[in-house]
């Protein structure tokens, strides 16, 4: 296949100024007329090849000619004319078929509604096409449909025009002002339920909200509408960006491959990311919602407005945007919880991510499959560098910044480069050495040391980018290392450094080596650094455990807290593998309990301390993991914590179980969450009691948090009320598809010893549906990614499993398979046996015939 590279790009030949599209939307077949009005691009080439996929061309017209097909250069993949002149229309009709469309990509059919999904290429499934980002062009859409099966046809911008048609037919027309890449188009026709509500901007507008489900879901949207309203306000109060258009428009659809798409006006879902209450989501679904939600709606600046000018520029869109999404949802709720999920979800993928083959830069190089690049890397990890961006520029700089990239790209396509010269411009500061960040790939392992003279303290940093595909010459970063020193009373020293006495500074580390030297130290202090995790780095500070279990106690940075919890418990595995007699020691034992007692703390922070790291990010940090040993320490830990706080957990349990009221507040969510981890810790010991009371958690729950917490815990057990209450779960919601869908993904996560029979079984279940994305996320992802004792057992078994469904899914969506296959990518880091057997699998997909080009790249560049 071929691979696309970065330093090829080059500005199309012609630009399509406006675009008219028609819909003719059937049950066997539809019929797309496209109308492009291109204008030349000076300079360039008079030929004008356009893009399509499984295209079947019914004809061409060039102004007022019609062109004759035989004598044209075309395939179901392009088509392209020679000699055009300056300015001229080309109407073309494709026959495309949505009901057969698998891939969902392209016009699709999903429960019987038509509906779209165009980023990145999807937009030549439809119409040939110059499918490219940097192509805006404003669009007026027809559509046409039978009238009863379809009354709801929407596309972006605003509704102008509608009438009937003879034969129970109907129309609608739509026009978008706003000029737009082809990626952002978006067309829905269905039988749908609406809510509506309306937003006054600040200059006093008046748009019109509308959320489109089916009509069951009807009662399930309020919490999303809220998060509509709570978005389009945060973005108008903290960056003064106001919508544009009239009308805002949301779809919620059951198939869908990613989260959800910010199509101009018009944003589509998976439903998972819309339709919730209390009953059938969970807390951390709500959670879900309201930034995903935010993301989409964000987009319609940082995204649609300025757009990407080639794909290898898409972490200018998303990764600004997840910034904007996380800066949202940590203002509306508490700030230190989210920076903790984020740096979770940031350790758990994208580290993973970029210690393996598929490490690659924020902004790639090259891709063979750009669907392959919407990844932790581009997403999360460009988030940070926008974080960091912020961080050392301070937020005032920053806002002015954001101003001026907006104000300079609006209706443009933009890159990475002009985002930085916007925030050069506006603050006056050079970045030029920054932006490694955004071309060299690895997570840097910062390693600190400290020293204390007089009443002086220096603190020697140094920093090590590993070596990663394609890149082995790696230059030193730019590195914000937020720091504060705290006292043996436990409060943190104002020190002098740099002119300034402050209790924190950030420090600028740019060098290989550095270092900073403060003052004002009649001690020897504890250092607390990188604070709210001010850079996606590897820190090493060689603290002993007594100093961890003081930061855990005093560090008045709620992330920092946390990593001091975490790095104990990663000490505290780490003497056990080397020891295995070595048991708790009491200190840690009274810094549990004491964190479970304290009245002051969130107890959703005292939960994330309570909660160790990911098997996944504990074999990401080895060179080759033993997994067996991983996996009996972090259960040895939770046991050992269990038994040893018994009483205190169970305590903790019954002050936060609120059996009779349920609120979705900080107080009802952080009580849950906090319940949630001591039942699990309980269970650790396999005690008879705590069985009983996830047993009893389950039977007399009145939400879905609390539900999931305790079938969670049941999952694991190997005895018959394990059954029971899937069954009774079952029985209950199979209605419900993506309550359902949970019921699958606890099952294929459950760590009985049976558990690879039953993901068979549950892929033979008549719910099972391998062309429903959520449904293959629940089963096959959920094995893969979050049962490493099921996946990664020693027989291998797990790892054919999920090889044949790559094949499989590979034929109907190959987006879908890819991201399967990438389970396999980490080989590498496992004991010989393993390696043989995973390589072995990603051996027998490459050699399969026909193999889609997102597979091929996966597999072959895991091999590489
Ligand atoms: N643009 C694809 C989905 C998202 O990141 O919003
Ligand atoms: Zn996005």
């Amino acid at each position: 296949p071929q691979v696309i590279k970065l330093k090829d790009y080059q500005q199309p030949n012609f630009w399509a100024k406006k675009t008219e599209l028609t819909f003719d939307l059937n049950e066997d077949h539809s019929l797309v007329t496209s109308k492009v009005h291109y204008q030349h691009n000076p300079g360039h080439d008079r030929t004008l090849t356009l893009a399509g996929l499984s295209l079947e061309l019914v004809s061409v017209h060039l102004d007022h000619e019609d062109l004759n097909l035989d004598a044209m250069d075309y395939s179901p993949e392009h088509l392209s004319l020679k000699d055009l002149p300056d300015t001229f229309a080309l109407t073309i009709t494709t026959k495309i078929y949505p009901q057969k469309n698998t891939a969902l990509e392209g016009l699709y059919k999903s429960n019987g509604k038509f509906c779209t999904q165009c980023e990145p290429e999807g937009f030549r499934r439809i119409t040939y096409f110059l499918d490219r980002p940097d192509v805006m062009s404003e669009y007026r859409t027809t559509i046409i449909a039978d009238k009863s099966k379809y009354p709801i046809l929407l596309s972006n911008g605003n509704p102008v025009d509608s009438k009937d048609l003879p034969n129970n037919r109907h129309q609608m027309v739509w026009h978008d002002p706003f000029p737009k890449p082809s990626y952002l188009f978006a067309l829905v026709a269905g039988d749908l339920g609406c809510v509506e509500d309306e937003f006054t901007t600040k200059s006093s507008r008046k748009i019109k909200l509308q959320i489109f489900v089916e009509k069951e879901n009807l009662d399930k949207c309020d919490f999303a509408m809220q998060a509509v309203k709570d978005s389009m306000k945060w973005d108008e109060d903290t960056y003064g960006l106001e919508y544009d258009l009239d009308i805002f428009m949301i779809v919620a659809v059951s198939d869908f491959n990613m989260g959800a798409m910010e199509n101009k006006g018009l944003n589509i879902f998976n439903s998972k990311y819309i339709l919730a209450n209390p009953e059938t989501a969970t807390d951390s679904d709500f959670e879900g919602i309201q930034s995903v939600v935010g993301h989409e709606y964000f987009h319609n600046w940082s995204g649609n407005r300025v757009t990407c000018r080639d794909w290898f520029q898409l972490s200018l869109k998303e990764g600004l945007t997840v910034f904007r999404d996380q800066e949202f949802s940590a203002d509306m709720n508490s700030r230190g919880v989210k920076r903790i999920s984020d740096v979770k979800v940031l350790r758990n993928s994208q580290f993973v991510e970029d210690s393996g083959p598929m490490a690659h830069p924020v902004r790639p190089d090259s891709y063979i499959e750009i669907n392959n690049f919407y990844t932790s890397t581009v997403y999360n990890k460009g988030a940070e560098v926008i974080r960091m961006i912020h961080t050392i520029l301070g937020k005032d700089a920053f806002h002015k910044g954001i101003d001026t990239y907006f104000n300079r790209h609006d209706g443009e396509a933009a890159t990475i480069e002009d985002f930085v010269k916007a925030m050069e411009d506006s603050s006056g500061a050079s970045l030029k050495q920054f932006t490694h960040w955004y071309h060299q790939a690895g997570t840097p392992r910062v390693n600190a040391e400290l020293s204390h003279q007089d009443n002086k303290v220096i603190l020697k940093l140094q920093q090590r980018l590993p070596m990663t595909p394609g890149q082995s010459d790696k230059h030193a970063q730019v590195i914000p290392i937020t720091t504060s020193f705290f006292a043996k009373d436990g409060k943190a020293v104002p020190f002098l450094y740099q002119g300034d006495t402050k209790t924190e500074h950030v420090l600028i580390f740019d060098q290989g080596e550095q270092e900073f030297v403060f003052e004002g130290f009649a001690e020897e202090p504890i250092p607390s650094l990188a604070r709210s995790f001010s850079a996606p780095i590897h820190l090493d500070y060689q603290y002993s455990d007594e100093q961890l279990i003081f930061l855990m106690t005093w560090d008045n940075d709620d992330f920092n807290r946390y990593e001091a919890a975490q790095n104990l418990a990663m000490s505290l595995m780490k003497k056990r593998q080397q020891s295995p007699s070595y048991e708790l020691p009491d200190e840690v034992l009274t810094a549990y309990k004491s964190l479970l007692a304290s009245k002051t703390l969130d107890p959703r922070i005292k939960a994330r301390a309570l909660s160790f790291p990911s098997i996944d990010y504990l074999v990401s940090l080895e060179q080759e993991a033993n997994i067996e040993a991983i996996f009996e320490t972090r259960s040895w830990l939770q046991e050992s914590i269990g038994h040893s706080c018994y009483q205190e957990l169970w305590d903790a349990y019954h002050q936060s179980h609120k059996q009779d009221s349920y609120q979705l507040d900080a107080e009802g969510i952080g009580n849950r969450e906090l319940k949630s981890v001591c039942l699990s810790l309980l269970l650790a010991t396999g005690k008879e009691d705590s069985v009983a009371l996830a047993t009893s958690l389950f039977a007399k729950s009145n939400n879905m948090t609390d539900t999931i917490t305790a079938l969670n815990e049941l999952s694991h057990v190997n005895d018959p009320r394990r059954q029971d209450a899937f069954k009774s779960f079952y029985d209950k919601w199979s209605h419900d598809q993506l309550v359902i869908d949970k019921w699958f993904a606890l099952q294929s996560s459950s760590y009985h010893d049976h558990v690879l029979a039953h993901v068979k079984d549950l892929l033979e279940h008549k719910d099972f549906d391998l062309l429903n994305p959520n449904r293959v996320y629940a089963v096959l992802r959920q094995f893969a990614r979050a049962n490493p004792k099921g996946f990664h057992h020693s027989n291998g078994e797990g790892y054919q499993l999920i090889a044949d469904y790559v094949l499989k899914i590979d034929k109907t969506n190959s987006h879908i398979a890819a991201m399967l296959a990438n389970s396999l990518s980490q080989w590498r880091r496992f004991d010989k046996g393993r390696q043989g057997k995973m390589v072995a699998q990603l051996e027998r997909i490459k050699a399969a015939e026909g193999l889609s080009k997102d597979v091929y790249e996966i597999v072959s560049k895991s091999l590489q």
